[in-house]
């Protein structure tokens, strides 16, 4: 596998002398001063990656050429903003950054309640709480119909969590779930948010699905055509929010997105933190069918909870059996010829990094140093173990 690290571009604070001294040769990045929607030239790309090469990485994989909303739901201008992402990839083909990963999450992209969920150890992780999510859907965006979607249990310990917060923390919650998470796309007002969920809404999930496929039928032969591998990022959390239809949430939505435009050039990201939120989704098998359409892998692991609720935990310490997908991941290698590029996906926040003020949640430094580290471990032990070389 190739490791990576998500890099947000020339004003992370993390610096790409400190991702190559983490020990990645590749660079997970997006050009994220270019609004969504707009193409994304060659020089643009060319400059960013000459950048990265001059740091002795290589720009593995853009994480994310996002989609504007009129493409999802395919109104306004979305003919317009289908042929800018086409020209975004030709784009990206004749610079030579071959595999582009992107998402069809309706409204929000990735979604947490509560970014600083205190662990034993007193670091922190980031967390869904289901309680919290009905609390402001129902109770706070009191979003239309929203009541009809979750239990009277569910509605009664939300309102009984609700009553306990003060205005502070309401305003906390509201801000975790709708402005938008680090590398995630749309930041919301409560009112802004009404507005686009309803568009969604009357959309249902065969018509989302009905749109990405039409979507990927547009772009995927210019893909093919330029040697890019497009690889969709599942939906974060794999579950309704705000009552939004779904269509990258489990091993069959893959399976009919593959199904729908069959071309090397469509492909998955394999992100374990995503699918491994749901307790039927099971990683190993995913892996070994879709074995040769897999183009990226997001490795981090959650500690579910009955109702939904997960929150991050150590890389090799949670419910997706790590060291096996590892393992299936390395098979899936073994059969193509081709290595993944892998990336450590979020990492706790810990030691000197607590203190500090401008950690993007999720993105720690020591965090993702720790879990590439592990992962690093498992890759190599099986990597030593199948060449019949003594540990
Ligand atoms: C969260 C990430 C998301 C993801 C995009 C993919 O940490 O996995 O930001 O990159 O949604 O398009």
């Amino acid at each position: 596998m190739i490791e990576t690290w998500r890099w947000f571009g020339p004003s992370d604070s993390i610096s790409l002398e400190m991702i190559a001294q983490a020990g990645a040769s590749g660079i997970v990045t997006s050009l994220h001063e270019v609004p969504t929607g707009d193409v994304w030239t060659s020089e643009a790309i060319i400059e960013r990656k000459q950048l990265i090469n001059s740091n002795g990485l290589d720009w593995s994989v853009i994480e994310s050429i996002p989609l504007h909303n009129d493409i999802k739901t395919r109104s306004g201008n979305f003919q317009q903003y289908i042929d800018n992402y086409k020209e975004s990839i030709k784009n990206a083909g004749i610079a030579g950054v071959d595999t582009i990963c992107y998402n069809f999450m309706p409204v929000v992209d990735w979604t947490r309640t509560n970014l600083n969920y205190k662990l034993a150890n007193n670091s922190f992780a980031l967390r869904f709480e289901m309680t919290d999510f009905v609390a402001y859907d129902v109770f706070m965006l009191k979003r239309e119909g929203a009541e009809n979607d979750y239990s009277d249990a569910l509605k009664e310990k939300a309102l009984g969590r609700l009553n306990k917060m003060s205005a502070e923390e309401k305003d906390l919650l509201e801000k975790n779930i709708i402005a938008g998470l680090p590398g995630g796309e749309g930041s919301y007002s409560r009112d802004s948010i009404k507005e686009a969920i309803d568009q969604f809404i009357q959309l249902g999930t065969e018509g989302l699905r009905q749109n990405l496929f039409l979507f990927l039928q547009d772009i995927i032969p210019v893909a093919e055509a330029h040697n890019v591998k497009m690889c969709i990022h599942p939906d974060d959390p794999p579950f309704q929010l705000f009552g939004l239809p779904r269509v990258v949430s489990t091993q069959e939505d893959a399976r009919k997105l593959l199904a729908a435009v069959p071309s090397p050039a469509n492909g998955l990201t394999m992100c374990a933190g995503s699918y491994g939120a749901r307790g039927d989704n099971n990683l190993v098998a995913m892996v070994n069918e879709f074995s040769d359409r897999i183009y990226f892998v997001h490795l981090r692991n959650v500690i579910r909870e009955d109702d939904g609720s997960f929150y991050e935990s150590d890389h090799l310490k949670g419910d997706n059996d790590m060291v096996g997908l590892i393992s299936a991941l390395l098979d899936a290698e073994g059969k193509t010829g081709a290595k993944i590029p892998m990336r450590p996906d979020h990492g706790h926040l810990m030691a000197d990094e607590i203190k500090a003020q401008n950690v993007k949640p999720g993105y720690s430094y020591m965090g993702r140093l720790k879990g590439l580290a592990e992962l690093r471990g498992v890759i190599h032990a099986f990597t030593q173990i199948r060449r019949g070389s003594p540990l």
